[in-house]
């Protein structure tokens, strides 16, 4: 299921020139700079393969024209040797001789450049010094205290290698939910487009809206007298890797960044995103499984392949209690099928034109796709108490984000023009506070500046106020929980502004201690009356490091003893695809308990601001109801819960 990180020269699948695409050469490029600072070529050698990778990416002439008309090398940073390769590649499909690099290099070190923070530089390093060249070796080598006195390597890289091993391998070969959406969505669009597609569905953790996608799964349906031609069809896509297998009823194959309708827009990045984010490398492909069945067969391959497995198992028991039988190919009566299997068995099943029809015939309602992980939803199913979910119209504003004041790439009028162009009512800042610095360098606002910000909002306020328009900025701050359980800014500070989000960043203190200190410190901050938000709960980030440890029960008890006595504690969903923390195993639980939940996209330019898509998405998959959002209520409403 998972693609591997083995790498290869991209094979073309086209009868005539173009034989490979700007986009498959540009990615060729970029693998071959690492395989070339894994073999410790010249520096000058590496970074022309970057320029070359890069002036193909933004190039907007046809290659092939340019090719043809000889004018390769009239690309800015393409050079003579390169521009050779880039013409043979589009002419005659072939690579000249970097197969023999791709030969030379042991995988094992390109599986280790998967690793955040470990470049190929030092992986070579490794290699040179301690003959390391596995991810198993490099394991054996931290665990025994080998890497610590290596030059320029410390007790720490050791530390933030051994959990990148673990990270690793639990992430291998799957992508982030807003990569993988944007492959499953580009293909799932194409497919509907092809002639006598009745219907074409992305399945799978993508539908479910899972943080992070394994592979793709794509249901389709055609009368059977038009299913050949529909692959074929598939088959001719641009933006095929690779084909893993085609059979008459399903196709296996790996996508790349050209199956891709838009390319994914670079946000702007907080910080501490930037920093942990490995090569791009674990994220350049992604795998797809194509299934193609007749139409009365589709809402049951499409429910199948939607699982999850833990919530399938608990279906086909639920129809085994009512002596039927339910897999991908219907839904049918044990005795009459007996010993016949597939579609053979399925030959006489209850017809069901949707989803819901399935459900129906098992006396249940139908379940909302991200809710299908056995986590009580066939139990709320059958006694109809299904969670209305929260929708993305339902939100009204965010409360936390960022402007140019810190780390933020837009001006607070730029942010508050773009919220009001997404329709809220309102806008939240919160930018970095004081003591938050990077290197020496300071991120927040120092404390006698933020007053400048607030004159700023007041200022645009009363123009709000003044031309009628129903909208608002508060003023808050993203106030950083100090390693003792402080929060940051002079208390006056903190009082004079309408929200407080609390925040952990100095994440080196917090990860090296045990849960029961780290979660008292975390209370501490909680209790302190200007506390409002709080902010990405865990420091995690997906793909990237783990968060701290805590007892996040015990964290969001105190928050909710708070709320009975009418004192607001919130808990944020980060909604940044690369955190999405609170995780939503948690959301339930909080709003059992009455913690309000709010939906923040951590924005750190206009475009960040759409994120909040993705944390309402995971709100949903924590069974969140409009009410059980702080940011569904309107500006009026905020005003008063904040108290300013
Ligand atoms: P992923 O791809 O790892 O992100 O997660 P999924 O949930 O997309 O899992 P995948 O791609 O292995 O399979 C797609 C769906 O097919 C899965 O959610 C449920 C169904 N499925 C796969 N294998 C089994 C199985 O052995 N038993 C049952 N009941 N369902 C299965
Ligand atoms: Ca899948
Ligand atoms: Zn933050």
């Amino acid at each position: 299921m998972a693609n591997t990180m083995r790498w290869t020269l991209p094979s073309s699948r086209s009868s005539s020139p173009p034989f490979m695409s700007k986009t498959q050469i540009a990615n060729t490029f970029d693998q071959i700079a690492v395989l070339l600072e894994l073999d410790g070529a010249n520096r000058f050698k590496v970074i022309a393969y970057q320029n070359a990778s890069r002036a193909l990416a933004t190039l907007e002439e046809d290659l092939l024209i340019v090719v043809k008309e000889n004018r390769v090398t009239d690309i800015k940073g393409i050079g003579k040797g390169i521009g050779g390769l880039i013409s043979e590649a589009v002419l005659n499909g072939s690579w000249g001789n970097l197969g023999e690099l791709y030969d030379k290099i042991p995988p094992g070190l390109i599986e280790m450049t998967g690793i955040p923070s470990l470049g190929p530089k030092r992986v070579r390093l490794l290699y040179e010094e301690l003959n390391i060249d596995s991810l198993k070796k490099l394991k054996i080598a931290c665990e025994n205290n080998k890497i610590a006195s290596l030059q320029g390597f410390g007790v720490k890289s050791q530390e933030k290698y051994l959990e990148g091993i673990e990270l690793l391998r639990r992430y291998q070969g799957r992508s982030r939910m807003d990569i993988g959406l944007a492959y499953g969505r580009s293909l799932e669009d194409k497919i509907s487009q092809i002639p006598n597609v009745l219907k074409a569905q992305l399945a799978g953790s993508a539908r479910r809206m899972r943080e992070t996608i394994g592979d793709l799964d794509i249901v389709l349906s055609a009368k059977i007298e038009h299913q050949e031609k529909i692959i074929n069809q598939i088959m001719n896509f641009s933006g095929i890797a690779d084909v893993k297998g085609q059979g008459t009823s399903k196709i296996s194959l790996i996508l790349e960044s050209e199956m891709l309708a838009e390319p994914i827009i670079n946000k702007e990045l907080d910080f501490s995103l930037s920093e942990n984010i490995s090569e791009k490398s674990i994220n350049s492909t992604i795998d797809a499984q194509i299934r193609i069945v007749s139409p009365e067969a589709f809402p049951f391959t499409l429910a199948y392949f939607t699982g999850s497995k833990e919530h399938n198992i608990r279906m086909r028991q639920r129809a085994i209690d009512k002596g039927l039988r339910l897999n991908e190919f219907g839904l049918f009566s044990e005795k009459e099928a007996g010993d016949k299997i597939g579609m053979e068995a399925a030959k006489n099943t209850l017809i069901c034109n949707s989803e819901l029809e399935i459900y129906k015939n098992l006396d249940m309602d139908w379940v909302a796709p991200e809710l299908r992980e056995d986590m009580g939803e066939i139990e709320a199913s059958l006694q109809g108490v299904l969670p209305n979910l929260i929708k993305i119209d339902d939100i009204k504003g965010a409360f936390h984000n960022h402007t140019t004041s810190s780390d933020g790439a837009a001006t607070l009028e730029e942010m508050a023009n773009y919220a009001l162009k997404l329709g809220w009512e309102y806008l939240g800042i919160a930018d970095h506070s004081e003591s938050l610095n990077i290197g020496g360098r300071q991120i927040g606002i120092p404390s006698d500046e933020i007053i400048n910000q607030s004159i700023e909002i007041n200022k645009l306020n009363k123009h709000f106020l003044d031309e009628n328009i129903n909208f608002r900025l508060f003023h808050g701050s993203e106030c950083d929980i100090l390693s003792d359980g402080k929060l940051d800014y002079p208390l006056e500070i903190r009082n004079s502004l309408s929200h407080v989000i609390g925040s952990v960043h100095a994440l080196g203190s917090w990860r090296n201690r045990d849960e029961s200190t780290n979660t008292e410190l975390l209370i501490k901050a909680i209790e302190d009356p200007t506390f409002t938000i709080l902010g990405h709960p865990t420091g995690r980030i997906l793909q990237g490091r783990e968060g701290f440890p805590l007892d996040m029960h015990s964290i969001l008890r105190t928050m909710a003893e708070f709320n009975e006595e009418g004192i607001l504690k919130a808990v944020e969903i980060n909604a940044s695809p690369y955190r999405l923390d609170l995780d939503w195993k948690f959301c339930k639980y909080a709003k059992e308990i009455g913690v309000p939940i709010c939906i923040n996209p951590d924005a750190h330019d206009t475009n960040g601001l759409s994120d909040v898509w993705y944390g309402t998405q995971i709100a949903r998959k924590g069974w969140l109801e409009s009410k059980d959002v702080l940011n569904t209520k309107s500006g009026d409403e905020i005003e008063i819960l904040f108290g300013k």
